[in-house]
């Protein structure tokens, strides 16, 4: 009878306790970041097909128009809206003392810096008392005018940047993409991963924004379509390990690029820049010199905001360059020469829109015409 006792008791003991245990709560997904140096990483390398370096076909845009002709599309809000109006100033055929007033409330309009129009008014000044202005002399002295404060700084910009050239010692460059929430990073970088390897150049990219999985199957889509390969992680995972990553399996298999893709935030959040920091310099561990490339990416609606992100990001980060985006949604596009002037930062690439063809090389003559409308 006592064992039957101990029997029955031993079984309700295991039945409470299988009930308890399955109550207990699953185990929390590790959110912790995957340590760099993982050994699992170099297997998946290993075992991952090599890198493509075979030219894609860029999917033609439906109506095939030049670059050119896009940023002009692109800036026409900017030319009806603001720079396009210089003309209506004019109430005769040369330049008076009242024109010169609008002229000046109008560059502080289009997000011309104080200190860069104050030198601009005083220079038209002293010009039109040598020759009287004409619409058509103005423009041209004030197209020249941003030209020469931008151009000694854009000469600045990474030929490689612009033209891939196969490294002679294998080398991977290393771009780091950095910028406010929703700035344009991951399409830009998507634009510039398509533009790459449509020059046949090998392209990784680590997707470091780690905070929200939309963000890194965004990035997905278009390294599927460039053909580039992404080194991904589990949400929430470490970006400064992601990074790491995908340096590594960059340079194990000698790819001619690494585009890291970061997370958006604030200048101002001092944590948040700190750990971007972190992100940079844990990239040293592989190459010293990499980053090569830290480029911060700006919307050019953003206005006199701009000059203080990129001061903030700058002094973090030590950038190299800059990238202008949504310039076909913005009235003012006069910060792009602020920040250049201010910051003797160049601008690398321009966007004009959202597809793969929107997205090219900044080049100060083209950029001021379409915007002087010339
Ligand atoms: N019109 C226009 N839209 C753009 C351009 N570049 C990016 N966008 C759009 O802007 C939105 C935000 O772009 P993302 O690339 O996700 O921006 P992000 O900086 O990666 O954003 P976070 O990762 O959230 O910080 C998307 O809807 C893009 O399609 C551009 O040049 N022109
Ligand atoms: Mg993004």
């Amino acid at each position: 009878m006592d064992s039957l006792y101990i029997v029955i008791g031993v079984l309700v003991i295991a039945v409470i306790a299988f009930l308890v245990l399955k109550k207990k709560p699953s185990k929390p997904v590790i959110t912790k970041a995957p340590e760099a140096h993982r050994p699992e990483l170099q297997e998946i390398v290993k075992a991952a097909e090599p890198i493509k370096t075979e030219p894609v076909k860029v999917e033609p845009a439906k109506k095939e128009i030049s670059f050119t002709e896009r940023l002009k599309l692109g800036l026409s809000r900017s030319r009806q809206e603001v720079w396009g109006k210089l003309s209506g100033l004019f109430s005769g055929p040369t330049l008076d003392e009242e024109t010169i007033e609008s002229i000046e409330e109008l560059l502080y309009s289009a997000d011309i810096g104080t200190a860069t129009v104050a030198e601009l008014i005083e220079e038209v000044k002293k010009k039109n008392k040598e020759e009287r202005l004409t619409e058509e002399s103005f423009k041209t002295f004030l197209f020249d005018f941003l030209k020469n404060k931008m151009k000694p700084i854009q000469e600045k910009v990474d030929s490689d940047l612009y033209t891939f050239k196969k490294s002679e010692e294998g080398k991977t460059k290393v771009i780091m993409v950095v910028g406010v929430n929703g700035a344009g990073k991951t399409t830009t970088i998507g634009k510039l991963a398509t533009k790459l390897r449509a020059q046949g150049a090998s392209v990784v990219v680590g997707a470091c924004d780690t905070f929200r999985a939309a963000a890194v199957d965004q990035l997905q889509v278009w390294c599927d379509r460039a053909g580039a390969t992404m080194i991904r992680a589990k949400e929430g995972a470490n970006p400064s390990g992601v990074g790491y990553d995908a340096l590594q399996a960059a340079i194990n298999q000698k790819a001619d690029y690494c585009i890291l893709d970061t997370a958006g935030r604030l200048h101002t959040k001092e944590n948040l820049m700190d750990e971007l920091a972190k992100s940079k310099n844990v990239l040293k561990k592989l190459d010293a010199e990499a980053p090569h490339q830290i480029l911060l990416v700006i919307d050019a609606i953003t206005g006199q905001n701009a000059l203080r992100q990129a001061e903030e990001f700058h002094k973090t980060l030590g950038l190299t360059g800059l990238i202008f985006t949504k310039c076909d949604g913005s009235s003012k596009a006069g910060s792009a020469v602020t920040i250049v002037e201010q910051l003797k930062l160049p601008i690398a690439y321009i966007g004009v829109g959202e597809s793969a063809e929107d997205l090219d090389i900044f080049k100060v003559d083209d950029y001021l015409r379409a915007l002087l409308g010339m």
